[in-house]
C-alpha cells in the first residue's frame, strides 16, 4: 500500500459486548497502557471511558463501554445506555464475543441494536488463546450466520484476538485504521486519554473493591475523590494526599468493606496507593473513609453525584 492511501486516517471506534467479555482488557491493550479498570467479575465498568491511538498513519479515539445486560437499577439503566448511545456516534463498532457455542441473551439483544445503524461492525472473537485454533472455525463460522439472519448488512469482518496475550491485535488495528475515515485528528498526538487523574484513582480503588471483596458487596460501592493535592516533602520529593470515601448502600456491606479490625480496608488501600503511585510517578498518602447511602443506585441525584449522570445518555 502507498503511504499516502493511509495518511491522516482519524475516527472514533466503540468497543461494546456483554458484561466481562474483555473489552476493557482489550483497550488498555490496544493504546499500550492501563486506563480503564478490569475485573473478572461482570459489570466492571461503569461509564463511557475514552483513550486516544495516535500514529503516522492516524488516531483513533476507543470508547470503552459498560457491559450490556438486562438491568433492574437506575444505575444499570445509565450503563446500557452509556454503551448503546455510542453505536450511532462512532465510525466503527468493536463487537467483542466470546469463543463459546451458543449466542447469549444479551449477544440477541446487541445485534439486535447493531443491525438498526449503519455503523461498520467488526466482531472480534476475544479470548482465543482460551480454546484449539481448531474450535475457532466453527465459531466463526456461526457467527457469520448469526449476523446474517439478524441483517446486519454492515458487518466488515469478524476478528479473532486475545487481549491478554495480544495476538491478533495488530491485525484488528490495522483493519479498523481500514474503515476509519480520512480527517484531521480529533486530539493532541500526547493526549492517551480524557479521563482526569481523580477518574482514574477513583476507578482504581473501585477496581482493588471488586478484586478483594466477595460476592455482591462490590457492585453496592461508589468511590469519590473528596480531595487530592499535591505538595512538596523536605527532601524535595513530591507527594500527593488523597482523601477518597467508598460509598456503598447498607450497615452490613459497610461492615465488610471494613473487615476484622479494619484489616479489609487497608488492603484496599495499600493496593490501590500502590496503582496511584505508579500513574502520578510519585508518593501517595491516601487515605479511606466508608459511608452510607443507602439504595444511592436507584436515587438520581445521588447517582449524578457519584459521577453517573443519566440524562448524560437518555435520547
Ligand atoms: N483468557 C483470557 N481472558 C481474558 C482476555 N481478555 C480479558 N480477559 C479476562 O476477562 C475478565 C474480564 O475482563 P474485562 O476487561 O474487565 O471485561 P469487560 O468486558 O471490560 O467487563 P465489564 O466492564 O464488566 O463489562 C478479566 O478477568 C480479564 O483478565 C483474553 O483475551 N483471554
Ligand atoms: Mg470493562
Amino acid at each position: 500500500m502507498r503511504e499516502t492511501d493511509i495518511a491522516g486516517k482519524s475516527g472514533f471506534a466503540t468497543i461494546i459486548g456483554r458484561p466481562n467479555v474483555g473489552k476493557s482488557t482489550l483497550m488498555n491493550r490496544l493504546i499500550g497502557q492501563k486506563i480503564a479498570i478490569t475485573s473478572y467479575k461482570p459489570q466492571t465498568t461503569r461509564t463511557q471511558i475514552r483513550t486516544i491511538l495516535t500514529e503516522e498513519r492516524g488516531q483513533i479515539v476507543f470508547l470503552d463501554t459498560p457491559g450490556i445486560h438486562a438491568t433492574r437499577t437506575r444505575l444499570g439503566e445509565f450503563m446500557v445506555k452509556a454503551a448503546e448511545s455510542t453505536l450511532k456516534e462512532v465510525d466503527v463498532i468493536l463487537w467483542l464475543v466470546e469463543p463459546k457455542k451458543k449466542t447469549t441473551e444479551e449477544e440477541r439483544l446487541i445485534l439486535e441494536r447493531a443491525a438498526k445503524v449503519s455503523t461498520p461492525v467488526l466482531i472480534v472473537i476475544n479470548k482465543a488463546d482460551s480454546v484449539k485454533k481448531a474450535e475457532l472455525l466453527p465459531v466463526i463460522d456461526r457467527w457469520q450466520k448469526e449476523a446474517q439472519e439478524a441483517g446486519l448488512s454492515s458487518l466488515k469482518g469478524i476478528i479473532p484476538i486475545s487481549a491478554r496475550t495480544g495476538a491478533g491485535v495488530s491485525d484488528l488495528l490495522d483493519t479498523v485504521f481500514s474503515l476509519l475515515p480520512e480527517g484531521e485528528p480529533y486530539y493532541d498526538e500526547d493526549e492517551i486519554t480524557t479521563e482526569t487523574e481523580r477518574d482514574i484513582a477513583a476507578e482504581i480503588i473501585r477496581e482493588k473493591a471488586l478484586r478483594l471483596l466477595q460476592e455482591e458487596v462490590p457492585h453496592g460501592i461508589a468511590v469519590m475523590i473528596e480531595s487530592m493535592k499535591e505538595r512538596t516533602r523536605k527532601d524535595g520529593s513530591l507527594i500527593c494526599d488523597i482523601d477518597a470515601s467508598i460509598i456503598c448502600e447498607r450497615e452490613s456491606h459497610k461492615l465488610i468493606v471494613i473487615g476484622k479490625k479494619g484489616e479489609m480496608l487497608k488492603k484496599i488501600g495499600t493496593a490501590a496507593r500502590t496503582d496511584i503511585e505508579q500513574m502520578l510517578q510519585c508518593k501517595v498518602n491516601l487515605k479511606l473513609w466508608v459511608k452510607i447511602r443507602k439504595d444511592w443506585k436507584d436515587n438520581d441525584l445521588q447517582l449524578k453525584h457519584f459521577g453517573y449522570d443519566i440524562k448524560k445518555y437518555r435520547k
